[in-house]
């Protein structure tokens, strides 16, 4: 009996009063965009990712402690941390760490549907939640997005195609990511983004996530008008992901 009352209460959500009692949902967030702008930093989105759904293990021999440090030190103008368990064996201890060991921007990556997940993001210490086009109808975008921006929060919106980028845009987005990952197949393309980028209305910040492995493809999609560049396993495949970034970068 007392191990199933133990299971319940670890399955309980917490309440909004508990997430709203977080130390985290009253800080003032960092500015995305200001530490994408920043000529000091890479404009990399530096991803902490285990596992994911299209490579299986990627590296679950590294701290959340070395990585996103490393990755801080090295130039990212954020770091991307993902909370999903099932598909990419992140867990929400791994934002909490991220967030209390770093001063620069943190992305929630997660499958957001609801509120209580974007209000958990705040008392998480995120200072940026991903919007996925492909799973959210234009209503959904636009109330997450607004509740999002009353908390402070950044949003990034995702998309894979033009379809999806014209029924999405909402003015409480930040920014937008074109995944070069095509979700139904996983085969990967930055052309993706070149052909994306000039449907983006330039309020937006303009980011390319996913299969960018050299920095040339970088000098090619600033070029394109992109400041952001999100970027996991290449690095993360490596033992020491930060050491990659770092060579990456010089
Ligand atoms: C990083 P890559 O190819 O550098 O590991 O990709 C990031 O773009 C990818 O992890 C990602 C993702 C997502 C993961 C993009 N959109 C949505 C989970 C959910």
């Amino acid at each position: 009996a007392n191990k199933k009352r133990e299971v319940a209460a670890a399955k309980a959500k917490v309440s909004y009063t508990q997430l709203e009692e977080s130390e985290y949902f009253h800080r003032e967030t960092y500015s995305f965009k200001e530490f994408l702008l920043d000529e000091n930093r890479t404009g990399i989105i530096a991803e902490f990712k285990r596992k994911s759904p299209s490579k299986g293990i990627i590296n679950d021999q590294v701290t959340v402690k070395e990585v996103t440090t490393a990755y801080a030190d090295a130039g990212a103008s954020a770091l991307s941390v993902l909370t999903d368990r099932n598909f990419f064996m992140g867990r929400k201890a791994d934002l909490i760490r991220a967030r209390q060991l770093n001063t620069i921007p943190v992305l929630r990556k997660d499958f957001m549907i609801d509120e209580y997940q974007v209000i958990e993001a705040k008392a998480l210490g995120a200072d940026i939640i991903l919007l996925i086009a492909a799973i959210l109808t234009p209503d959904e975008i636009k109330k997450l997005a607004s509740l999002a921006k009353s908390l402070g929060l950044n949003v990034l919106l995702e998309v894979h195609n033009l379809e999806e980028l014209q029924r999405s845009i909402d003015p409480n987005l930040d920014a937008i990511g074109v995944n070069n990952r095509n979700l139904a197949d996983f085969t990967v393309s930055v052309q993706t983004s070149f052909d994306l980028a000039e449907h983006i209305p330039d309020e937006f910040l303009k980011i390319s996530e996913s299969a960018i492995s050299n920095t040339n493809v970088i000098k090619e999609l600033k070029k394109a008008g992109f400041s952001g560049f999100l970027i996991g396993e290449n690095f993360m495949r490596q033992e020491d992901p930060g050491a990659a970034m770092r060579e990456f970068v010089k």
